[in-house]
């Protein structure tokens, strides 16, 4: 009885700037369980190499090349996409930057862009895709926050500003769309060796040996390791839950961590 509540078939998953890290990991996830997968990004390069590498590995997925912070853009794709693939019931809002410079030095346009990717893209997106999830009674939308969602960190302010407002976005979502079966939940990780993170998890760089110490699990995580909570969000298995984040961070903000020579 109980695996059924996680099976994902019939599904139609789109994953937002799923051609690698977190967004393949995710999606492969969903594919696993059963569910048709579309991806999109703002580089065809990326986007073609990722529809091969999915193929390579046996995987059916559908790619669409779009800017989530363009609504003219999004309102064109959807249609399209529920039209060749298939009514979208699941929406991974994943797309987004990271900027890291300190706030007194960046410039307006810089803090913007990360606002515009990171939070407005994901309303944009999910207020299009929410209109026939509500015609259809049922849908999950699944938002990527971060650690930055509870914590700062010296350069990252204009990401940690669209990663809490994410956190309220998720929650005033569920709020308004709970009514029409459709849950909206985030996810919160940890430090997840990606592209995103290549720049301070080389070694010697006094970050990367930061996060292994102050991570309890005493290490980065691995991408694979966030699809079971991708999966149990996206599936029947979590239809009484709304408006939550749940972390997967390796109990990092279970702590207050301990000092270096512990
Ligand atoms: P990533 O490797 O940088 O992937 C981000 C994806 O978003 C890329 O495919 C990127 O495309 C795409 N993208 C960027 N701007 C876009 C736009 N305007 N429209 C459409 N697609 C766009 O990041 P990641 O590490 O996998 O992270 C995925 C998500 O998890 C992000 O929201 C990130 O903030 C969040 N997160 C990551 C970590 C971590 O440790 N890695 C931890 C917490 C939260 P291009 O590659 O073509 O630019
Ligand atoms: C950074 C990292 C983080 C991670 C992640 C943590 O520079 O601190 O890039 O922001 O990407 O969001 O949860």
């Amino acid at each position: 009885m109980s695996i059924q509540l996680f099976d994902l078939t019939g599904q139609v998953a789109l994953v937002t700037g799923g051609t690698h890290g977190l967004g393949m990991a995710m999606g492969k996830g969903f594919t696993a369980a059963g569910a048709r997968l579309v991806i999109n990004d703002i580089s065809a390069d990326k986007l073609d190499a990722a529809l091969k590498q999915y193929s390579e590995a046996g995987i059916d997925s559908a790619g669409y090349l779009f800017d989530v912070t363009s609504e003219k853009q999004v309102l064109e794709m959807i249609p399209r996409i529920e039209r060749e693939v298939g009514p979208i019931s699941i929406l991974v809002n994943n797309a987004g930057i990271i900027k890291r410079i300190p706030l007194a030095e960046m410039a307006v346009e810089d803090f913007r862009q990360v606002l515009d990717i990171d939070l407005v893209g994901p309303f944009i997106m999910s207020k299009t895709v929410v209109k026939g999830m509500i015609k259809r009674g049922r849908g999950k939308i699944i938002n990527m926050c971060s650690m930055m969602s509870e914590l700062g960190r010296d350069t990252v302010g204009a990401y940690a500003a669209a990663k809490g407002g994410l956190k309220m976005l998720t929650r005033n979502m569920a709020t308004e769309w709970a009514p029409y079966n459709i849950q909206v939940n985030g996810i919160g990780p940890g430090y997840y060796a990606t592209s995103q993170t290549a720049p301070i998890r080389q070694k010697g760089n006094p970050m990367n040996e930061f996060i292994i110490s102050r991570t309890p699990a005493g290490r980065w995580g691995d991408p694979d390791e966030l699809r079971g909570a991708a999966i149990f969000l996206a599936s029947r298995a979590s239809d009484f839950v709304n408006g939550h984040i749940l972390y997967v961070d390796g109990g990092i903000l279970a702590t207050i961590g301990k000092p270096a020579n512990e």
